[in-house]
């Protein structure tokens, strides 16, 4: 694969901007993904509720009804234990329809996304995988602290192989929107469709009426192009495996809507007017945000709505840069959203308000980001993996790291197995206390996090735009005994 093709015209940062549009509301439906949106609420008379008369809501005249945004089929739970949620997963290869065309892709039981995986905090989650790809592969369960043997990476363990079944157990101490994917291979395997959300919840936070997922990806312009998400100019996101599609809110109870980014490069900006961000990949806020919020790669974020919408807006995503343009392509639409002329139920979130840790002002590690996009050369202090230094640390040790990126592109930098705190971004500590796993650092930019040492194990960290971690920006954080 010549990746310097590929970065030479890949766009990474993208815009969600939603545009209000200009119809009413379609009839409701009762899943909230709904059925096509075939049903005239509107009394426009062209069936689509969106004026624009050609009957298919898309504006463009071409009378193809536009897809409803469904939700990814949730994780059959084979345990009758209260305590224990066990879930079988095969990872196949898969034919997917993209953009209506036919492509040769992989998924987890037969669905791209794969099975959303539901448990509680304090439950035992196994999952037992069977690898009927024709390449070895894992699953790594994003932003959780699992045992390191069940990580998931292959830095010194053995991938599951072709016709072999692994199982992964470990017990959830995390509230939160999590995902999985195969860590072997990774930017290839992840292209092709595998991975899916794992949500982990609290009995402590609100029950919501409505909890969605909604795994937004990228693909390239070419379907049969195993390099999607690369293309970030390509423009052509999906929305749980929809390109398009229209997305009904049924009634005003309560929502949890929880965005996974799984593109290997992309990033997103949500701007869905009427919402707020209550939670992100560590759970709860310490506050909530109005703000607009980038997701980048591998990172979640949880919008609730407030606001009566009352009619149709468009969401929409304006391609910029991760070398720092912006807008260098046209708006894609990514979703219409629908919803009844009523404000919403909300929740009663038990927001920390906790401030920040204070700034120790030492520093244990440093991680320079560097690399050069016309070689597409990619490394972390001068080492490309796996011929890496790792730091090591004792357990139960508080870590000072600082993250600078020297290099003329941004990077998600993301730590398995444990949990950072983000103590400053060029010396300006966060509002609130912020927690994470994922956190983008942009060019020129240097972050500092706080680290708690307490999960034993050699933790990969690396920049999750994946084609750069596989260039090299990747090393391992050792918590030792
Ligand atoms: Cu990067």
């Amino acid at each position: 694969m010549n990746w310097r093709a590929r970065f030479s015209e890949m766009v990474s940062a993208v815009l969600i901007a939603l545009l209000v549009g200009c119809g009413e509301a379609p009839a409701a439906s009762d899943d909230g993904g709904g059925d096509a949106t075939t049903a005239d609420a509107s009394g426009d008379g062209d069936g689509d509720g969106d004026g624009d008369g050609d009957g298919d809501g898309d504006g463009d005249g071409d009378g193809e009804p536009r897809p409803a945004v469904p939700q990814p089929p949730d994780a059959e739970d084979l345990d009758p234990a209260p305590n224990v949620v066990e879930v079988a997963l095969v990872a196949a290869p898969a034919t997917l329809t993209i953009h209506g065309e036919s492509v040769d892709g992989y998924a987890y039981n037969g669905s791209t996304p794969g099975p959303t995986i539901r448990a509680k905090v304090g439950d035992t989650l196994r999952v037992q995988v069977t690898n009927d790809l024709e390449v070895p592969t894992t699953i790594h369960w994003h932003g959780l602290k699992t045992p390191w043997n069940m990580d998931g990476v292959t830095w010194k363990q053995s991938p599951i192989d072709p016709g072999a079944t692994f199982e992964y157990t470990f017990t959830l101490s995390q509230a939160g929107t999590f995902w999985y994917h195969p860590h072997f291979d990774t930017a290839r395997q992840v292209d092709l469709g595998l991975y899916g959300a794992l949500i982990v919840e609290d009995p402590a936070e609100p029950a919501v009426d409505h909890d969605w997922v909604f795994v937004m990806d990228s693909w390239a312009e070419d379907a049969n192009e195993p390099q999607h998400g690369l293309h970030g100019s390509d423009m052509r996101w999906t929305v749980n495996g929809v390109e398009d599609g229209v997305l009904e809110i049924p009634d005003a109870g309560s929502t949890r809507m929880r965005f996974v980014n799984v593109a290997n490069a992309g990033y997103l900006e949500l701007d869905w007017p009427g919402t707020r961000q209550v939670a992100a990949g560590q759970g709860v806020l310490a506050a909530p945000k109005d703000a607009l919020e980038v997701l980048v790669p591998g990172d979640r974020l949880d919008l609730e709505r407030f606001d009566a919408a009352g009619g149709s807006v468009d969401v929409t995503a304006v391609a910029s840069s991760p070398y720092g343009q912006t807008e260098v392509e046209p708006a894609q639409r990514l979703m219409t959203v629908a919803s009844p002329p009523t404000a919403p139920a909300t929740s009663a979130w038990a927001f920390s308000g906790a401030t920040p840790t204070p700034d120790p002002l030492y520093t244990d590690i440093v991680y320079s980001l560097q690399g050069d996009v016309s070689t597409d050369t990619w490394a972390i202090n001068g080492e490309q993996f796996p011929d890496i230094t790792p730091y090591a640390v004792p357990m139960s040790t508080w870590q000072v790291i600082e993250v600078r990126n020297i290099s003329f592109s941004a990077h998600p930098f993301h730590m398995h197995g444990l949990v950072m705190e983000v103590l400053s971004v060029d010396g300006e500590p966060p509002a609130v206390q912020t927690m994470v796993d994922t956190f983008n650092v942009g060019i020129a930019q240097t972050v500092r996090f706080g680290v708690l040492a307490d999960n034993e194990g050699e933790w990969m960290t690396h920049c999750h735009i994946l084609p750069h971690a596989e260039g090299g920006m990747m090393t391992v954080l050792v918590v030792a005994p």
